[in-house]
């Protein structure tokens, strides 16, 4: 039996068989089942008080929420975005969202303004709930060009000519409201996503993939009632959606939601102090931990952790065995991205772990090593030995159903009845994935997904650049660290000053997350002769690789006739 057909048994469905929600499944039902005086979710604040949620709260706010969309006559389907850091409000937003059947998009609040905006324009966001400082730095300056975004909510302080308060909206609206009837394939959660090429991808998600949410948080995280949940993962990304709003309520559990950032001490303090039976983690962070020595968990009781796991970027074995040593708990490594919308391949609690291996495919979830050749437009896809891009058979829960706005792009992401991953593994002879590498030019840094043509865009912007290419270098704590190649407008010298100016304006466009923390001038950059920069190129020469196939490549100018090279770093 699969995964899938274990968590339909245990999840509900909205009364009177009128279908799937998935703010039915995480809040209602258990409130509904007398559970409502469980914790839901608490919130460590950074100066170090904490606030509760309990389900009945949650249900009640976040039913008070869907009244105020409806009075805002926000319809099923329209799209709600969130531009908060980990605060109550974004959960009952997003809660709030899924019961008015509107389509929910949390967005990453360290964003600078122009992913902000890129996402808000591509999602068609409708209503945007955020800060008066983040409206006034991000969105405000820009709010001409998103015709679509009708209504802004300020949760913080007065709101500004042109947005509604939070406090007005909540305190004028009714905390009764009866979810309308759910089809399992009613939109429900975009998450933007990157790929090598074009504007963000805007993956769509379906009421259905609460099933997987479900079948996952027991299967992977074996989590339950009574257990006290832990998603490091900011909302902002997938992970932080998948588990660390949904999934720890559809079971009952308790999250708990971290307000302040990574430091070593707070967080063994958290695991210590809030008793964390299951910890989800990245291994940007596990390496910070590592780094900061094996005394410190020496100095918590860790002894309710019963279940780590790790997603997002490659897991070394060392770093799993790390974890049994210092935390009493090795990490169980885990598998997935944003289009697959939960955990496809995992090192399973209860079973043996192949420490560096991703893991097996969940039961339900048919996985394959295939190579893809291009027939034209089409794409045909072959199956692989040993090491090859990983596909996936088409038609779990939580599958994406689209990105918005692209049709050809989703289309193109299938073959053979198989999704295409895009990520390099190898099968071994027992049936364990290894990862290798991506396939195409997307960045990982910090368990961040990058597309390198966002960050080549920004610098664009900047007057004194004519080309850029960014790419990702081995990075011992981030994993990957973006780099970026330029070429000057004619007549401009490059120096350390203008480097220095060209990071900054990234930064203050991207955010602090996303922007390349290096840039070198050169005097051209490798191209096709289709005139595609060839960041693969650049990278293999940074590193010293084999240069592999250059038949496309377009002749390079005489190294002679190159200005010199400068490099500024942040
Ligand atoms: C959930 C998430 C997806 C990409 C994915 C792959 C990388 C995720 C990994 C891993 C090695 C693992 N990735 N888990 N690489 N080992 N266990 O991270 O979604 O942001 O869409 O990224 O992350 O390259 O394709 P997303």
């Amino acid at each position: 039996m699969s995964v899938w057909d274990d968590a339909r048994l245990r999840l509900d469905g909205l009364p009177d068989g009128r279908g799937l929600n998935i703010a039915h499944e995480a809040v209602d039902r258990h409130v509904i089942r007398g559970h409502g005086d469980r914790l839901a979710l608490r919130f460590l604040r950074r100066d170090g008080s904490v606030g509760d949620l309990s389900y009945r709260d949650l249900g009640r706010d976040s039913s008070r929420f869907a009244n105020g969309l409806d009075a805002l006559g926000i319809c099923p389907g329209d799209v709600v975005a969130t531009l908060l850091e980990r605060v109550p409000e974004l959960y009952v937003t997003a809660f709030g969202t899924l019961k008015a059947r509107a389509v929910l998009c949390t967005l990453y609040a360290a964003f600078g303004p122009e992913p902000v905006r890129v996402r808000l324009a591509k999602g068609r966001v409708k209503v945007l709930v955020t800060t008066a400082a983040q409206y006034a730095r991000k969105v405000e300056p820009v709010r001409r060009e998103l015709p679509d975004l009708t209504s802004v909510i300020i949760i913080d302080g007065d709101p500004p000519p042109g947005t509604a308060g939070w406090q007005q909206l909540m305190s004028a609206a009714s905390d009764r409201w009866s979810i309308p009837a759910t089809s399992e394939d009613d939109p429900a959660l975009i998450h933007f996503t990157s790929g090598t090429t074009g504007t963000p991808k805007a993956a769509l998600h379906v009421h259905q993939a609460v099933v997987a949410h479900e079948a996952t948080a027991v299967a992977v995280l074996a989590l339950g009632p009574g257990d006290v949940f832990w998603c490091t993962a900011d909302p902002g990304w997938v992970t932080g959606v998948s588990y660390g709003i949904v999934a720890p309520l559809v079971c009952g559990a308790t999250g708990i939601v971290d307000e302040a950032g990574f430091e070593p001490e707070r967080w063994y303090r958290i695991l210590a102090e809030q008793r964390v039976s299951v910890w989800y983690t990245a291994p940007t962070a596990i390496r910070m931990l590592i780094k900061a020595g094996d005394t410190l968990p020496r100095r918590h009781d860790l002894r309710a952790l019963r279940v780590a796991a790790s997603v997002g970027e490659p897991l070394d074995a060392g770093a799993v065995l790390w974890g049994r040593e210092a935390l009493g708990q090795p990490f169980h490594d885990t598998w997935w991205q944003t289009e697959t919308g939960a955990i496809m391949i995992a090192n399973r609690p209860g079973e043996p772990i192949r420490p560096g291996a991703m893991g097996r495919p969940l039961a339900g979830v048919e996985a394959a090593v295939v190579t893809r050749h291009q027939d034209g437009e089409a794409v045909r896809i072959e199956p692989t030995e040993g090491s090859g891009e990983l596909a996936l058979r088409a038609g779990w829960p939580s599958m994406f159903r689209g990105y918005l706005g692209d049709d050809a792009r989703y289309r193109a992401a299938f073959a053979g009845g198989f999704y295409l991953t895009g990520d390099l593994v190898r099968r071994d002879g027992d049936g364990w994935f290894w990862f290798v590498g991506r396939a195409d030019d997307v960045i990982k840094s910090a368990g961040r997904l990058i597309g390198p043509i966002e960050v080549e865009s920004v610098l664009l912007q900047h007057p004194a650049v004519a080309e850029a290419g960014v790419i990702g270098l081995p990075d011992p704590t981030v994993g990957e660290m973006l780099k970026a190649f330029v070429t000057l407008k004619d007549g401009i010298a490059g120096d350390a000053a203008l480097g220095r100016d060209i990071l900054a304006h990234a930064r203050r466009r991207l955010g602090p997350a996303t922007a390349p923390r290096e840039v070198v001038f050169r005097p051209a950059l490798p191209k096709t002769r289709s005139g595609k920069i060839m960041r693969r190129l650049l990278k293999a020469r940074e590193l010293g690789l084999p240069e592999g196939d250059l038949s496309t490549l377009e002749d390079e100018p005489a190294a002679s006739s190159a200005p010199p090279e400068a490099k500024a770093s942040s």
